[in-house]
């Protein structure tokens, strides 16, 4: 059970960097067969979050190229992956994240924040990040 378990997360990271390649570039149109679509599989991390549900493709460390952030729905934390390269940075180290991840400038400071479920985690200044959570009522 937990050998499958560890299958369907490499699998999802695998879908993952799939999708990502294609975001960056990593797609090209066939000369021998117009309009279809090539891709490579790019193994990122094997040691990653536990059931990768959050996934997001954004600009977090301002270099112009997009990187991955992956939550862990159980365990691992909340990963940045720098592109190229792929040099891991842990984001938050514990909870449950779900599949709700998005990148954006929420503040316009010129670094862009995660946006998860009903977390804002603000992107400061040197690589730290500070946590906003919505309050009901
Ligand atoms: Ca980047
Ligand atoms: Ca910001």
């Amino acid at each position: 059970m937990v050998e499958l378990h560890e299958t369907t997360a490499r699998s999802a990271i695998a879908a993952l960097i799939v999708a990502v390649l294609a975001l960056v570039g990593g797609c090209q149109r066939s000369a021998s067969m117009p309009g279809t679509i090539s891709s490579d599989h790019v193994m990122v991390d094997r040691g990653g979050p536990t059931a990768p549900w959050g996934k997001a493709v954004g600009d977090i460390d301002r270099d112009g190229r997009p990187g991955l952030v992956v939550g862990g729905h159980k365990g691992g934390g909340l990963i940045s992956y720098e592109n190229p390269g792929w040099h891991k940075h842990l984001i938050v180290a514990e909870g449950a994240f779900s599949t709700d991840h998005d990148v954006a400038n929420v503040d316009k400071d010129g670094r862009n924040d995660l946006l998860l479920d009903t977390r804002w985690l603000r992107n400061e200044a040197g690589g730290r990040w500070s946590v906003y959570s919505r309050v009901s009522g």
